[in-house]
């Protein structure tokens, strides 16, 4: 990996000398294709067969190269190669979309199940340009690019075809996984009859899901920054290490402006210090009056080529803000942090969990409304231009990785820990540089009770904090306290619970009692701060019942009512947070217990509330007004008015 050797970062005492203006760029030289996520390894009819390419090529690939894992592999022998900087348009870069409907063809010809006979889903997803196979990758929600620039034809009249073959099946060893089962009661099922078997409550939707884009960038480029902030009493410390591809003789400059425009900051060399005096921090939504500040991180690279020079230009939001956790709080900037949002789904009706701008734009509108500070990416990496809008607004994020449905021993198996720790790099690799990312969650609700579960989620853990020192590590468990063998290694207990909703039924009157001695039974055994991760209730918008019952609009107010008595409590104690399941009705499976879907949203699936949305919007505003560090905040219909609209 090509890297230059000095660090110098300018005193900061000194003003910043005036940028000179960008070189001019050579002409873009590379083309990367890149596919940006949404390939979801999940969900289609799996007798559809996988999409096939459209020159038939989809021939077998390798089976999983993967080695029993050594205890120290993950240290060494995962580093992921090269980085994943979201392509961005600039002076040397250029980048288009490929959104729209491209030409799906599923496979109806006599062979359809060779594909499940010869157990192509073994194989990891595939990519090819113009007949040649460039890429393939394994898993879903996190993205992968390939270089094309000597496929890809010049001249007014050639065209360009790229092919993607998904392969959606779940198995024991994908992440979610799921297992294929066949039917062969004679009397009830056809011959050859199966169906894909998940471990997840969320609809298993096919296809690509988010952008494709195609860009450029010089021979000699930008392949990966990454940035870690700290703070000095008012000086932001910026620390910043890039690297770059196609030479090893190039100089870097780098130029940290603020909101107005203005450099604050500026080094030179791979690797360096900025510092910022009288920073603006980043804080989240309702913390500060001015939430979310960002600054931009200009890198400018020069090289000598043997044709003449070459620059590249990429710029890079920065927000600067710490994150540490104690025995009984969670800081940002150093003053308690209390998470009082949301779980999401990618998901919506017509869309499913295809991404969506206007779709995005009003979910994050309605936490605005609410006063929501905060969501989990239940259950799978969201979309980047999710992680992009909650920088901006300064909603926090714990950011989960599709480690939903571990249940089965054989997912604990070193092919399946093997295949999670990459993940895990990629997840990292991806949103490392996000302020609003506060926390990873490796997974929910595994059998973390299983004896292998001890090994497993110690080694994810541990890998996870040796990717990113910066930030703590979790999971979502829903296991007893005593019996949880992966909560040793968390820094904070994320627990779910369903009181009054998966047993006791219409009992709102035991909550309080079962959620204080739950709350007393972790934090005795670990002294780790805990977040009520999921809780809820079912709901069917527009039922009413006086006195409430199950999927009536007041049992779900009820029911969140005497959570919210146990978590006013012990939020002055160790809790540190409270998330909602769910922010919206979403999709799922067909099964008894689902009337369309899993209705435990407080807004439907078409994101009008319900009446616990305005409980919560009462409580959220009151919280923020509690536990923030700024002038009390008035909560308002209209965000116009808003003193936190941007
Ligand atoms: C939790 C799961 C979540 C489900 C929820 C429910 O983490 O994915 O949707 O239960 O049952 O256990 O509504």
């Amino acid at each position: 990996m090509a890297r230059a050797a000095s660090g110098g970062a300018r005193d900061p005492a000194a003003p910043a000398p005036p940028r000179p203006a960008p070189p001019r760029p050579a002409p873009p030289a590379r083309l990367g294709a890149r596919l940006l996520a949404g390939l979801r390894a999940a969900g289609c009819e799996p007798r559809a067969g996988a999409t096939r390419g459209r020159d038939g090529s989809m021939s077998r690939g390798p089976a999983g190269a993967w080695v029993a894992l050594g205890p120290l592999l993950w240290t060494c022998g995962l580093a992921l190669e090269g980085g994943m900087l979201y392509p961005r348009e600039s002076p040397s870069r250029e980048r288009k979309d490929l959104d729209g409907l491209w030409s799906f063809r599923a496979d109806f010809s006599d062979g359809r199940r060779q594909g499940f006979e010869q157990q192509w889903y073994r194989a990891p997803l595939r990519e090819w340009v113009n007949g040649v196979h460039v890429a393939e990758h394994e898993g879903g929600h996190l993205p992968f690019e390939a270089d094309i620039s000597k496929l890809v034809q010049s001249g007014p009249l050639s065209s360009c075809r790229i092919t993607l073959a998904i392969n959606n099946t779940l198995t024991p060893h994908t992440l979610p996984p799921g297992t294929i089962v066949y039917k062969t009661d004679a009397s009830k099922y056809p011959k050859g009859y199966f169906v894909q078997n998940t471990y997840f409550d969320f609809f298993n939707y096919a296809g690509l899901h988010r952008p494709v884009l195609l860009y450029t960038t010089p021979t000699t480029y930008i392949d990966d920054i990454t940035v870690t902030t700290g703070v000095d009493q008012d000086t932001g410390l910026v620390d910043y290490q890039i690297f770059v591809q196609g030479s090893e003789h190039f100089q870097l400059e780098v130029y940290l402006l603020d909101e107005e425009g203005k450099v604050v900051a500026q080094g030179t060399g791979s690797q360096g210090r900025l510092q910022v005096p009288n920073v603006h921090l980043w804080w989240p939504y309702l913390m500060h009056e001015h939430p979310a500040y960002l600054y931009s991180l200009e890198v400018r690279l020069t090289a000598q080529m043997a044709a003449g020079p070459v620059s590249d230009f990429y710029t890079l939001p920065v927000g600067i803000r710490t994150v540490a956790v104690t025995e009984r709080q969670f800081l940002i900037n150093g003053k308690p942090f209390y998470f009082h949002g949301v779980n999401k789904h990618e998901d919506a009706d017509i869309r499913g969990k295809g991404f969506d701008w206007p779709l995005l734009v009003k979910d994050f509108n309605l936490l605005r409304w609410l006063g929501a500070n905060a969501f989990r990416t239940s259950h799978y990496p969201y979309a980047e231009e999710v992680m992009q809008l909650c920088d901006r607004y300064g909603i926090v994020v714990i950011d989960e990785s599709p480690g939903v449905g571990i249940m089965l021993v054989q997912s604990y198996s070193n092919v399946s820990l093997q295949h999670h720790l990459e993940v895990m790099g990629e997840l990292v690799r991806r949103d490392k540089n996000h302020p609003s990312v506060v926390m990873w969650s490796v997974a929910n609700e595994p059998t973390s009770f299983l004896k292998p579960a001890a090994y497993y989620f110690k080694t994810l853990i541990a890998h996870t904090k040796a990717l990113d020192p910066s930030r703590p590590v979790t999971f979502v468990t829903n296991s007893n306290y005593e019996a949880d063998l992966g909560a040793p290694y968390v820094d904070v207990i994320c627990v779910n619970s369903y009181y009054s909703w998966y047993h006791d039924y219409g009992h709102m009157e035991v909550i309080q009692l079962q959620l204080a001695t739950e709350f007393e039974n972790w934090y005795r055994t670990y002294q780790k701060p805990i977040i009520q991760s999921e809780y809820g209730a079912e709901t069917i918008a527009g039922f009413h019942q006086d006195p409430p019952l199950m999927f009536s609009e007041e049992y779900q107010k009820g029911l969140l009512e005497q959570y919210h008595l146990v978590l006013d409590q012990k939020r002055k104690e160790y809790v540190v947070g409270e998330l909602i399941w769910n922010f919206a009705d979403f999709m799922t499976d067909q099964s008894p217990q689902r009337a369309v879907g899993n209705r435990k949203g407080i807004f439907t699936r078409q994101r009008q509330p319900k009446a616990a949305a305005f409980l919560l919007r009462e409580r959220y505003w009151k919280l923020a007004n509690e536990t923030g560090h700024h002038r009390s905040a008035a909560k308002s219909q209209c965000l116009e008015n808003s003193p936190f609209a941007l």
